[in-house]
């Protein structure tokens, strides 16, 4: 206890010695940062003295350009609304060699204010290893400039205005950069060219470009890219996706491309893919391959064209989510039953007529939708689906709901609105997790009281339904 006691107080009084050295040796370089240009620098912090972050905001002066040229530990700039004429000289500011994040960030509430990024400033860099643009204006030379700081590892443009001239030709020489996002405003942006497929440590792309003709992807350079993990695409003129499957190590695959109407078979090449997302696309057909994907979790194809559902689907061992909605589908293969980790199935707003038995057997299933079908019938291996908690089945032609679904242990919310259902069967009274009943617009003549005494219950909607009162 003493020896504790007498060990606190010797490094307290450590810490204050050295303390005080510190204070007396270096002057804070935030500190007079702050009181000569206080105006233009909305933050600074310090690492003992020395200011590691500086972020300027309004604008911009030569002599603290100079200022800043003369901050050796100088780790993050950036620039808010920085307005940056030619009159102003960057040079000095290459000496900071262990600047190595900077960003122009002219993002406003609501409106649209970019400033344009001025040729011979980001040459002065030298030692980036991250550069991030929100609302601004480049051309051709600064993109030119980007290509010279061959320490970069992630670069990043959202909401970016690009000149009719724009091009990525110099990032061919970014050897290092893993991480790349291209977010066009306003269709600015009119080629995203074969140069990219230089970047042979790429990990991440992203691009937003409606309009851009995506050149990249077609072509046969596209192989290069073996480090390549996740794309991540919008784009409205059409990817031609025929070489994809040369892409082996890719993990997440989302593409969501008004144009492109198919899938090539050699998709089933990419065996480390967990996540393919094709939103909003008119993909008319899946190819077999598709059961190819063996690590795939998370299938995303809703709002396609799509009229069938290959019996290989039942091969992804490791699929979780499945969601087919808003598509052409009649019907549901019964391989689907041998999806044995499948948690969630939305088939919302198709064509299927039956619910196939096989689905009995997706022991971890917890959603099931089945919205806006032509499902006639509920069938009785329904009841073995234990983790269900959701149920949606409303707009279907549904005329009865079978006594098995008095074992759906787990179910809280049951959908039925919209169908043709003539009695409820008192089995649901079992059913001691319900809470979100929806019956409405049905033909139902009596509720159960066991539902209505249910206790869990916390909506249970029973209009338009010709109920006898008793
Ligand atoms: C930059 O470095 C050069 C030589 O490395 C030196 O002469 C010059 O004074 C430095 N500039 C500033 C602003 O520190
Ligand atoms: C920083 O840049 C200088 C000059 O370009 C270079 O000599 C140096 O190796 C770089 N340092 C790092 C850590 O990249
Ligand atoms: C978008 O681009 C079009 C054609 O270039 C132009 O007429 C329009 O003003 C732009 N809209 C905005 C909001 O910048
Ligand atoms: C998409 O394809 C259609 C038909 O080929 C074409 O008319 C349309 O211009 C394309 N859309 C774009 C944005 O290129
Ligand atoms: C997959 O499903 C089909 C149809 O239900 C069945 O015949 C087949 O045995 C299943 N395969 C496996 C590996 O479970
Ligand atoms: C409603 O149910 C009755 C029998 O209870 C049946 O005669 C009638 O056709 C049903 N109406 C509709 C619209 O399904
Ligand atoms: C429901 O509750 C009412 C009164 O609370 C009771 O009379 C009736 O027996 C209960 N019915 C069932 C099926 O538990
Ligand atoms: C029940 O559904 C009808 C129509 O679907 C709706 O108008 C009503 O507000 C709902 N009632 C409750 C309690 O949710
Ligand atoms: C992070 C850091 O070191 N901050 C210091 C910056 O300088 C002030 C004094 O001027 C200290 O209070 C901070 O702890």
């Amino acid at each position: 206890m003493k020896f504790n006691l007498l060990f606190k107080t010797i490094s307290l009084f450590m810490l204050n010695t050295s303390y005080l050295f510190t204070r007396a040796e270096s002057i804070n370089e935030c500190n007079e940062i702050k009181e000569n240009w206080g105006n233009y620098v909305s933050q600074c912090i310090n690492d003992s003295g020395k200011a590691s972050e500086i972020t300027i905001k309004g604008g911009i002066t030569q002599d603290l350009i100079n200022k800043l040229a003369t901050l050796s530990e100088l780790d993050t700039l950036s620039f808010v609304y920085v307005p940056i004429n030619d009159e102003l000289n960057f040079r000095p500011l290459r000496n900071l060699t262990k600047l190595h994040s900077v960003s122009f960030d002219n993002e406003k509430r609501r409106e649209y204010d970019p400033f344009r990024v001025r040729n011979k400033l980001l040459k002065y860099f030298p030692n980036l290893t991250r550069l991030e643009f929100y609302h601004v204006i480049i051309g051709k030379s600064a993109l030119d400039e980007i290509g010279s700081l061959t320490n970069l590892k992630s670069v990043e443009f959202y909401k970016t205005t690009f000149d009719e001239d724009a091009t990525f030709h110099s990032f061919k020489l970014l050897s290092n950069l893993k991480y790349l996002v291209i977010e066009s405003y306003n269709r600015t942006l009119k080629r995203v060219s074969t140069s990219l497929n230089y970047l042979t440590n790429l990990e991440t792309l992203e691009i937003k470009a409606n309009g851009a003709d995506v050149a990249f992807i077609s072509h046969s350079t596209l192989e290069n890219l073996q480090k390549l993990r996740t794309i991540d695409i919008t784009n409205d003129v059409g990817l031609n996706l025929k070489r994809i499957g040369c892409l082996t190590n890719l993990v997440y695959l989302r593409l969501v491309c008004e144009n492109t109407t198919s899938l090539p078979n050699n998709i089933g090449n990419l065996k480390k893919l967990k996540e393919l997302s094709l939103y909003g696309n008119p993909i008319k057909t899946i190819p077999d391959t598709i059961g190819d994907l063996e690590s795939l979790e998370d299938l995303y194809l809703a709002d396609n064209q799509i009229e069938s559902i290959p019996e290989s689907i039942g091969n992804l061992a490791k699929l979780k989510y499945l969601n087919l909605a808003r598509n052409k589908i009649t019907s549901i293969p019964s391989s689907i039953g041998n999806l044995s980790n499948l948690q969630r199935l939305s088939l919302d707003g198709n064509q299927i007529e039956i619910i196939p038995d096989s689905l009995e057997n997706l022991e971890k299933l917890d959603h099931l939708s089945l919205e806006n079908n032509k499902i006639k019938v509920i069938p009785d291996s329904i009841g073995n689906l234990k983790k269900l908690d959701h149920l949606l089945l409303s707009s279907n032609e549904i005329e009865s709901i079978p006594e098995s679904i008095g074992n759906l242990e787990s179910l809280q919310y049951i959908s039925l609105s919209y169908n043709k259902v003539q009695s409820v069967p008192d089995s649901i009274g079992n059913l001691n997790n319900l809470q979100y009943v929806y019956l409405d617009h049905n033909n139902i003549t009596s509720i159960p009281e066991s539902l209505k005494n249910l206790s869990s219950i916390r909506v249970l909607n029973t209009s338009y339904n010709p109920i006898k009162s008793e």
